[in-house]
């Protein structure tokens, strides 16, 4: 997959125009929204994820549900050892682990997680398990991974040289100072409406590289890292997760458009909580996506640079949110 630094904004110019402009006022005009039709099948991911927004349209288009096509869409970021901050190839711990946090909602409210998870390759998949398999929400650390190994996965080095070799040169210096939209971000996020106008969600991540071990951070928190609710729509956060853990950001979204919000409106609300209350906000970077049941989208973060990938209407397209600073 293409780095995200290399990433090409692939939008017609005239629909740029109007989404910058959309993103570029504090209220968006309903109007303005990118948008289609009532529950118009969509996939919206975080990052240059185009590629699995493909995967998760190719369930989509079948007729299939969006809880199958969520799985299916991040699997291929979790897959590819060139993205850094998830699944395979993950950027480790600053003691050398790879550990893996991952969580999915479907469109019954119905949600499964599994963090501090290790030498698995599929955390989403693992979390999907936790979900229709035992009464529980969340599996961390060695109960994650036993619980995995009884369901089949198998155990797998996740480290690729490449990571290693990034973490022995981060090792001389050893400063934990995660760099806005760089080095440690990547982590999917995703939201899909599918034919039946059902939404449902998924996000998964390596986290913030270079962690303390036993480090979690907001990905595999429903209501943090991801949220979806079938009446309302959806959401999902990446960027430095205690950030996002402190305000339950994609919560706080599907809350206020239930109260009427547009997606747009409520990413960018939620992105004012983190700089209105958090000391360092001009220091960390957190971007949030929000899909309602219409399939209207919104996308904000603290800093520019933030890009993300659009499923709907038959193009798949890779597109800048505004940021507030
Ligand atoms: C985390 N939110 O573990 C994740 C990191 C992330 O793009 O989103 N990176 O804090």
């Amino acid at each position: 997959m293409a780095n995200r630094r290399k990433f090409l904004i692939q939008s017609a110019l005239g629909t740029m125009g109007a989404a910058f402009g959309a993103f570029a006022c504090g209220n968006t005009p309903k109007e303005k929204t990118i948008a289609s039709g009532p529950s118009a099948p969509t996939v919206l991911s975080t990052w240059n994820n185009l590629a699995a927004n493909e995967a998760a349209w190719a369930v989509i288009s079948q007729g299939g549900r969006a809880l199958d096509a969520v799985e299916q869409g991040v699997r291929v970021v979790e897959a590819d050892p060139e993205d850094m901050s998830v699944g395979y190839g993950g950027r480790p711990d600053r003691d050398g682990n790879v550990t893996l946090d991952a969580c999915i909602m479907d469109e019954a409210g119905n949600c499964g997680s599994v963090c501090f998870l290790e030498h698995i390759k599929h955390p989403v998949s693992v979390a999907r398990l936790v979900m229709e398999k035992t009464p529980h929400v969340i599996l961390s650390g060695d109960g994650a991974l036993r619980f995995a190994l009884e369901n089949g996965f198998r155990k797998e080095d996740l480290l690729t040289e490449k990571a290693r070799q990034e973490w022995e040169e981060w090792k001389k210096v050893s400063e934990y100072k995660p760099v806005i939209n760089i080095e440690s971000h990547d982590t999917i996020g995703m939201l899909a409406i599918d034919q039946q106008g059902n939404i449902c969600g998924a996000c998964t991540t390596s986290g913030m590289a270079y962690k303390m071990r036993g480090r979690v951070g907001d990905s595999p928190i429903i209501g943090a890292g991801m949220y979806v609710d079938n009446e309302v729509g959806g959401a999902v956060a990446t960027g430095l997760g205690e950030a996002v853990l402190k305000m339950l950001g994609s919560f706080l979204i599907v809350e206020l458009m239930r109260q009427g919000a547009s997606p747009q409106q409520a990413c960018e609300e939620a992105i004012r909580r983190i700089t209105s209350k958090q000391k360092n906000a001009a220091e960390i970077q957190v971007g949030f996506l929000a899909l309602n049941k219409k399939g209207e989208m919104g996308a904000y973060s603290i800093h520019p640079g933030f890009v993300y990938a659009l499923h709907q209407n038959g193009r798949n397209v890779g597109r800048e949110a505004a940021a507030a600073l």
